[in-house]
């Protein structure tokens, strides 16, 4: 049976990353696009905000002084939730309290001097600066000889609980595989056992030969909203050409991914009128020196918003007690998206 068979039909799509699966109920949108608009109050922020941590030159909580940094910043989190100098400690294996301790790194990055810009709003040169920094965060921080994880990410706007709107995001590094990298590696692994070939090459062909969930492209670069989808315009970024970590981006591959960023997250902010709020990262393969044939660099886009500026999803009851669930489609937020990008 093929998939359209479904498109009325109650159903479950597995996400190939994880094993894990979605509950999909079309039905329930009698209409494909149940929009309303409202003009939600827009944020005036100034260039330069003399009480924020992150603005160049501005005291930081604790008592350190930014530089009056141009570009982007990076600096150790004030606050980290890891530190390098743990003991390393744990209980017995396989007890009923079982724990062991955790090493890591917080750091936060600035995208920009400017207190009032977005990803979306800043020209591909600048975005360019924030791919460079990571591609060399990750690389520094994945040569610790104890660092297996290196995490790279933004959380956007207020619902997603960042703290301040001045662009930033954040990198964790730990020495444990965290559990969504873990499931990632179980499910690439044994698809390149069996197949041969990179699990998200594969799909990325089927998607580029379909074309029903992909919202944009470049030369380089793809974005899509995955088949399995939870979150109502959740989109995966993926090069085109096989490659495991940001570190292995040509020059041009970098700007190329700075150019799909922003159209992304200029994308977003069409839809409903709002500087779109999400979490999104980037999925790379563990730092320990291994070779990782079977993983493809990805980003994930988390956007919470599912109707309106104020409309959101909720990851509650079933959702949380039994497994994900949606029910405008993966295409049919594809064909939403696809309509405001540029
Ligand atoms: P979020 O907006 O995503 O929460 O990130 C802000 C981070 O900045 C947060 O992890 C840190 C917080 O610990 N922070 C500092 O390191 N120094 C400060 O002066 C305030 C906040
Ligand atoms: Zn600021």
């Amino acid at each position: 049976m093929s998939i359209e068979s479904f498109t009325h039909l109650p159903h479950r799509r597995r996400n190939l990353l994880t094993g894990e699966w979605v509950l999909v109920s079309p039905q329930r949108t009698q209409r494909p696009w149940q929009g309303q608009t409202e003009t939600p109050p827009a944020d005036h922020l100034p260039a330069y905000d003399p009480t924020c941590y992150l603005c160049p030159g501005n005291a930081r909580a604790g008592g350190k002084q930014n530089p009056s940094y141009t570009s982007t910043f990076v600096f150790e989190n004030d606050f980290p939730a890891l530190r390098p100098d743990t003991s390393p400690q744990h209980t017995e294996r396989g007890s009923l309290l079982e724990a062991t301790s955790e090493r890591g790194m917080c750091r936060v990055v600035c995208f920009s001097p400017r207190h009032d810009l977005t990803l979306a709003d800043m020209d591909v040169p600048a975005i360019r600066a924030v791919v460079d920094l990571w591609v060399a965060q990750f690389e520094e921080l994945g040569a610790l000889p104890w660092v297996q994880s290196v995490q790279i990410f933004e959380n956007r706007g207020a619902m997603m609980g960042s703290s301040n709107p001045h662009p930033h995001g954040q990198i964790w590094a730990n020495e444990c595989l965290p559990n969504e990298l873990v499931k990632e590696l179980t499910q690439q692994r044994t698809y390149y056992q069996q197949h041969g070939r990179p699990l998200l090459i594969d799909y990325l062909e089927l998607e580029l030969e379909r074309g029903e969930r992909v919202v944009g492209q470049n030369e380089q670069f793809v974005v899509l909203v995955p088949f399995w989808a939870v979150w109502p315009f959740e989109a995966l970024l993926l090069p085109r050409r096989h490659c495991t970590s940001l570190a292995e981006l040509t020059d041009d591959e970098r700007t190329a991914l700075a150019a799909i960023l922003k159209q992304l997250t200029s994308g977003y902010n069409r839809l409903f009128q709002v500087s779109f709020p999400y979490s999104m990262g980037f999925h790379q393969p563990p730092t320990d020196g291994a070779a990782y044939p079977e993983w493809h660099l990805h980003a994930h886009f988390y956007p919470p918003l599912l109707r309106s500026a104020t409309v959101r999803k909720f990851m509650v009851g079933y959702e949380l007690l039994a497994q994900p669930q949606r029910d405008i489609t993966a295409e049919q937020a594809a064909e939403r998206l696809r309509d405001v990008m540029r």
